[in-house]
C-alpha cells in the first residue's frame, strides 16, 4: 500500500502523522528505518516496509476501508477469541475504533501505541471490563504486542491472534520451517494430526500447529528474502492461505490475491469462549509477534 499517496489530515511529529484512507484514519510512520501504517479501525497494522525492501505485509487490493468489515490483510487483531467460537467471528476488537495513546521517536525507530476499552459496544457482546494496549515497535524489525488488562471484578478468559498477512512472491515457491509437526487440521473438522516441519503449498491451508518453534521462517525465493517471526505469549501458531476458491469466496479479495500471502499467526487458541487464559481482576497479559527478515 502507497502510505505517502494518502491524504494527511494531522502531522503529529517529524516522523508520526495522520492519514485517511476512505473513512479510515491510518497513524503513518516515515523513519529512515522503515515506514508503516496502523488504522485506528481496529487496531490493525496494514504496512510494515523497511527501508531497502518490498511490504513485509500483505494488504489486499480489494479490502474495504469504509468501517462496515474488518481490514482484508495487515495484522488484525482477534480479540477476545480466536476463530468462530463466538460472535463475532475472531472477537469484536479489529472491528473496534482505537484512540492513539502515545507516540515516541529516535534515531533507532518509532513506537505507537493504541487503545481500546470496554464501550456499551463490546458490553453488548462480552459483559467484561478490560483495557487493551497495541504497541507496535517500527525499526529494522516490526514488533507488535497486544497487552491486556482486566479491569473487571471477575476473572474473565480470553483467546485471539495476531492473525499476520505476510507478503510473499509467489505462494507456490514459498516454503515454511519451524511450524512444527502436530497440528489440528480445520479442514479436517479439527483433526489432530503429526505432519513434516517444513512445507510448500499446493492448496488451501488452515491449521493450528500446537508445537512452533520459538523462531518460524518463511523462506521466499521471488523476493529473496527470508521473513523471520518470532511469537510470545502464544499457545500454537496458525498457519492460513485460502487458495483460489477461497479468494473467489471473499468479497474483499481478489482472485489472484492468495497468489502473494501466507497468514502466520501468533495464536492463543482454545476450544470455546469459556476456556482460553484466564485473567484475575488487575492481571495483565502480552501476546507478541516480531517480524524480520534475513537474505
Ligand atoms: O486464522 C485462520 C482463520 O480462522 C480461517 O479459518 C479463515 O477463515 C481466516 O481466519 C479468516 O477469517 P475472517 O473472519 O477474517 O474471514
Amino acid at each position: 500500500m502507497d502510505l505517502h499517496a494518502l491524504p494527511t489530515l494531522t502531522n503529529l511529529s517529524h516522523c508520526v502523522s495522520i492519514v485517511e484512507r476512505e473513512n479510515t484514519k491510518i497513524v503513518r510512520v516515515i523513519h529512515d528505518k522503515a515506514t508503516a501504517g496502523i488504522s485506528l479501525y481496529g487496531g490493525h497494522v496494514i504496512s510494515f516496509q523497511p527501508s531497502d525492501q518490498t511490504d513485509l505485509i500483505w494488504m489486499s487490493d480489494a479490502a474495504k476501508f469504509d468501517g462496515t468489515t474488518a481490514l482484508r490483510g495487515g495484522i488484525p487483531v482477534c480479540w477476545p477469541w480466536f476463530a468462530r467460537i463466538g460472535s463475532p467471528s475472531h472477537g469484536f476488537a479489529r472491528t473496534q475504533e482505537w484512540t492513539l495513546v502515545e507516540h515516541r521517536e529516535s534515531e533507532a525507530g518509532v513506537v505507537v501505541t493504541l487503545g481500546l476499552t470496554a464501550n456499551p459496544e463490546t458490553l453488548a457482546i462480552w459483559p467484561y471490563q478490560f483495557s487493551l494496549r497495541l504497541h507496535v515497535a517500527i525499526s529494522d524489525t516490526l514488533e507488535v504486542t497486544l497487552e491486556m488488562t482486566n479491569e473487571d471484578e471477575r476473572a474473565w478468559h480470553f483467546s485471539g491472534a495476531l492473525h499476520t498477512y505476510l507478503h510473499v512472491g509467489d505462494i507456490r515457491q514459498a516454503t515454511t520451517t519451524g511450524m512444527g509437526n502436530e497440528y489440528i487440521d480445520s479442514l479436517q473438522n479439527n483433526l489432530m494430526c503429526q505432519g513434516g516441519d517444513e512445507l510448500q503449498l499446493t492448496d488451501t491451508i488452515d491449521r493450528v500447529y500446537t508445537k512452533p518453534a520459538p523462531l518460524i521462517h518463511l523462506h521466499d525465493p521471488v523476493l529473496k528474502r527470508t521473513i523471520q517471526v518470532e511469537n510470545k505469549g502464544h499457545n500454537s501458531a496458525v498457519l492460513w492461505n485460502p487458495w483460489l476458491q477461497g479468494a473467489q469466496s471473499m468479497a474483499d479479495m481478489t482472485d489472484e490475491g492468495y497468489q502473494t500471502m501466507l497468514c502466520i499467526e501468533s495464536t492463543v487458541h482454545a476450544p470455546c469462549i469459556s476456556a482460553g487464559i484466564t485473567l484475575q481482576p488487575g492481571e495483565q497479559y502480552q501476546l507478541k509477534t516480531t517480524l524480520s527478515t534475513a537474505h
